[in-house]
């Protein structure tokens, strides 16, 4: 069976292992948000991509959910006794290596496909990860600081700003420009069932879906599209998708978020056990609707939720 997921950072990547567990004998083909991507002393970090690697691989900092385990900080101490900034932006000596390296093939010449390739050589994450595209896309937020509405990196609302400011707009600037990389149309086009996790539905799936043709070929692949809801009983699970859901005029419900993806687009809905009162209407908007637990406490918690997923998949196919 040949699975195609849209992942994001955390959320997502956490889901993918329990989906590895549930079809191991599967091809699970992830595109990955890089609209999280920024550029830092001189390297291009990619969070979600990483997120997935490092999740995959085993070299996650597992309680983070971001980064690498065993992490020391020198060079970050280095840097910020030269008075070299950013600060808030947590980045460990191993992580650096991964960050070298692909900003070393970038200048090279290599497309983020070919790096994102070659760093998962090392990790062997067990999926193919491909990134949304070779093009640069970078998340920028609205907001208000020191009285004046001015747009910042995703990572500065993100990291530095705890969210905690309204956001009045999310913008993945350079999407409308940017082309699937290679191999993203390919793998929807041969996909027997394509998953939409857990992951953040503005500035994960949302990005990847503002690519130019990835809707689209999502649209018309003719093969069951089911997504898992992040939100449950009306709050993201973990992360502040609650939000960016609001700067794009979301509602934190499960509905909602079924909503917004639109039956166009989404065949199969999960939502948690706490949410099962949404199925009704979930269901008569055209998108076929379970609740289930939908909280990734553990491996076996995720495996079962992928499960499910699978299996909503084969209903919604019959
Ligand atoms: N998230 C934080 O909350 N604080 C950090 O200092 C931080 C550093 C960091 C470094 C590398 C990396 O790949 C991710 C990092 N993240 C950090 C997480 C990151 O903001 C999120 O993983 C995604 O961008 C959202 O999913």
């Amino acid at each position: 069976m040949r699975i195609v997921v849209l992942a994001g950072g955390i959320g997502g990547a956490r889901f993918l292992r329990g989906l590895k567990a549930a079809a191991p004998d599967a091809d699970i083909t992830v595109i990955g948000n890089t609209g999280d991507d920024i550029h830092l002393f001189g390297l291009k970090v990619c969070p979600d991509l990483d997120t997935v690697m490092y999740t995959l691989g085993g070299g996650i900092h597992e309680e983070q959910g971001w980064g690498r385990s065993d992490e020391t900080f020198a060079v970050k101490a280095e840097l910020a006794a030269y008075g070299v900034g950013p600060e808030w932006f947590g980045l460990g000596d191993r992580d650096f290596a991964t960050h070298i390296v692909r900003t070393q093939m970038i200048g090279a010449g290599y497309p983020l496909s070919a790096v994102t390739e070659a760093l998962c050589e090392r990790w062997q994450p067990g999926v193919r990860l491909i990134p949304m595209s070779d093009d640069r896309v970078e998340t920028h937020v609205l907001v208000d600081v020191d009285g004046e509405r001015k747009a910042v990196h995703f990572q500065e609302y993100w990291v530095r700003l705890h969210a905690s400011v309204e956001a009045h707009a999310v913008v993945p600037v350079g999407a409308d420009q940017a082309k699937p990389a290679p191999g993203v149309l390919e793998a929807i086009a041969e996909a027997d069932v394509i998953v939409f996790p857990p992951s953040n539905p503005v500035v994960s799936v949302g990005t990847i879906l503002a690519v130019p043709g990835i809707r689209e070929a999502i649209a018309e692949a003719g093969v069951p599209v089911v997504g898992l809801s992040p939100i449950v009983g009306d709050a993201p699970v973990r992360g502040m998708a609650d939000k960016v859901l609001q700067a794009v005029g979301v509602e934190t419900t499960a509905a909602a978020v079924a909503a917004h993806y639109g039956s166009g687009l989404l065949d199969g809905w999960l939502v948690d056990t706490v949410d099962a009162a949404a199925v009704g209407g979930i269901e008569s908007a055209g998108i076929r609707c379970r609740a289930v637990p939908l909280m990734m406490t553990d491996l076996e918690a995720t495996t079962a939720m992928a499960r499910e997923a699978l299996a909503l998949a084969e209903e919604v196919r019959a």
